[in-house]
């Protein structure tokens, strides 16, 4: 349908005030952020701390993805498969035709049209928004090639449209509130066949921000189903060894496991370097060459706050030094922003505004800052942002890791014994759950190459997929597959592995492995590493960090084969042949 048409369609169902078509312009950035800093919405924080970013909280029931109202309504319950909450389309489009009728009353609705991957690559794709919130305009500003220059590229056959309204209409004279949303009424709906987007009474994040999780997984990932490519939660990293060598990893841990402290990692090694493609979603085609490439189809990071500090992760530090927006952190006297594991605060240190908007009572035993806070900042400010970033074809990946939060029996790191096998890991991820989505924390779940919230079709076909992937190159041109764990615990509950910068150790053996050099030892669940280069990390238990507990092994086959029974005859053979042999080596 031609744009215009479809404006015009959405409008006379939402019933605005005004239609602002949004053309990416900083100017309009910012008029549009000093309206919100004139309403309250947005404060702006101190220039002299943090030039042009601005602080805001959300409601505070408004601070995650919200899984159990989030639907694929494909036309056949089975193409959405048993992970996703599916309604009929037809039902869901009534329900959706009643809560979209006059919700943007008193509103101005923008229409967003943006780029999804480097403005000239064959395998970006287009999409336009539709939202009644400026907060996601500003956001998508920096997530995306946001306006003008993607309006260029629309064809009008193709874009992707997603409609999103924080479901709040006001009345003539009603005033509006800071957070406008509907907790009570959230709806985050895909239309896989159509191709279409719509999210109702949310605006947060993921739920709001439909180029992110809607479009470049749900979506994305039904068309690379068909078209023969790969859409996947993963952050891209560039790594280059002390000779000067340089290859490309991509790495899928569940939202919240620390993909962006990966793919910004200073490494604790000397002589190595670590260049972030992106942190979040990795968009994966073969070249003619046989190899897989890879393009971050995001201009930004949505990254969590709490745990950032210039120890854990300095180069976003210094990424969100200005042009930021912060989501539910905490708030100082002098304007700048305070979350959990930043900075010690002491008894003297001035108060603090709470990610509530109220004054911080340290002794309330809560987080100042909400532990899914986010920050929003432009890939381009990323001191260590990689030159091929931009480049239109994309990264050549060596090595893929999986992985979780797993304080038990997944050890540091193990490698795949070939492809099919390394799908089989994917498949295989369990992790605790975080603040990133509503709900309990700290729960293990089954997260399938941490696509549980995002994969828009039937999981089962999306392993076959994957194994069908393998079978689209030789095996020494296909990356190879990892398993990576920086989360096991000792007995008392402390990290037997100190992460983040140390992480390099591991990365080191993978890019060595890569090369066919770095010795490993055979196992039943994969190959371990003989050693890990521990030069200058002291009191590291090694043997334990990589040991493999067959009992917990074979627990872990039994959960497995009951997981795997969900996808009844939507699961490839190939799978259940993976586990029986896993099975097989274990019991030897
Ligand atoms: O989906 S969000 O963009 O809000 C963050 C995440 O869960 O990865
Ligand atoms: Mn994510």
């Amino acid at each position: 349908m031609p744009l215009k048409t479809w404006i015009d369609e959405i409008a006379a169902l939402c019933c605005p005030k005004r239609v602002h078509l949004c053309d990416g312009s900083q100017e309009e950035f910012d008029a549009i952020a000093a309206e919100m800093v004139r309403s309250g919405v947005l404060v702006p924080l101190n220039p002299h701390k943090r030039p042009h970013s601005f602080w805001c909280h959300s409601h505070p029931d408004d601070v995650a993805r919200v899984e159990e109202n989030t639907f694929i309504c494909s036309q056949k319950k089975e193409d959405a498969g048993p992970t996703n909450n599916w309604k009929d389309p037809l039902e869901m489009k009534q329900i959706l035709k009643k809560l979209f009728h006059g919700c943007m009353k008193g509103r101005t609705m923008y229409v967003i049209p943006y780029c999804m991957g480097p403005l000239h690559s064959p395998f970006s794709r287009i999409g336009v928004e539709i939202t009644d919130s400026p907060y996601v305009v500003l956001n998508m500003k920096i997530m995306t090639r946001m306006g003008k220059t993607a309006l260029e590229r629309l064809d009008a056959a193709s874009f992707i449209p997603g409609v999103h309204s924080v479901g709040v209409p006001l009345q003539p004279g009603q005033k509006d509130v800071p957070w406008p949303c509907n907790p009570m009424n959230r709806w985050i709906v895909h239309f896989p066949e159509e191709r279409a987007i719509w999210s109702y009474g949310s605006g947060y994040g993921g739920n709001a921000l439909l180029g992110k999780k809607c479009f470049a997984l749900r979506i994305a990932s039904t068309l690379a189903h068909k078209e023969g490519w790969l859409a996947e939660h993963m952050l891209i990293v560039g790594i280059t060894n002390p000779a000067g060598e340089k290859k490309y990893f991509a790495a899928a841990f569940p939202s919240a496991c620390g993909k962006t402290n990966l793919a910004m990692l200073t490494p604790t090694l000397p002589g190595w370097k670590i260049e972030c493609v992106g942190d979040d979603i990795a968009w994966m085609h073969f070249g003619a060459d046989g190899r897989l490439y890879a393009i971050n189809p995001e201009a930004g990071y949505f990254g969590v706050a709490p745990g950032t500090s210039f120890k854990t992760n300095p180069n976003a530090m210094r990424t969100i030094a200005h042009d930021t927006i912060f989501t539910n952190v905490a708030l100082t006297e002098d304007k700048d922003v305070w979350w959990e594991g930043m900075e010690i605060l002491s008894a003297s240190s001035p108060p603090l505004t709470s990610w509530l908007g109220t004054p911080y009572d340290p002794a309330s035993g809560k987080p100042a800052a909400y532990p899914n806070a986010r920050f929003t900042v432009s890939a381009k400010q990323c001191p260590i942002y990689d030159k091929e970033a931009e480049n239109p074809q994309g990264v050549p990946i060596s090595a893929i890791l999986f992985g979780g939060r797993r304080a038990s029996t997944v050890p540091l790191v193990f490698e795949s014994f070939n492809w099919n096998h390394g799908v089989f890991l994917g498949a295989s991820v369990s992790s605790e759950t975080t603040a990133a989505s509503k709900g309990e924390m700290g729960r293990l779940r089954h997260d399938p190459f941490a696509m549980l919230p995002f994969c828009g079709y039937n999981m089962g076909d999306y392993f076959a997929h994957w194994l069908e992937m393998g079978r689209k190159s030789s095996s020494e041109k296909l990356p190879r597959i990892y398993y990576v764990n920086w989360f096991q615990k000792d007995n008392a509950g402390q990290f037997l592995w100190p992460g983040f910068g140390d992480n390099s150790r591991v990365l080191k053996w993978i890019f060595e492995r890569t090369d066919h050099k770095g010795e490993a030892i055979d196992s039943p669940i994969g190959r371990l590493p003989k050693t890990l280069d521990l030069h200058g990390l002291q009191g590291i238990n090694l043997d334990r960090l990589l040991s493999v507990d067959r009992n917990a092994w074979l627990g872990e086959c039994d959960e497995l084969f009951g997981y795997f029974k969900l996808f009844g005859d939507r699961l490839p053979q190939g799978l259940m042949e993976e586990l029986k042999a896993l099975r097989g080596r274990l019991e030897q």
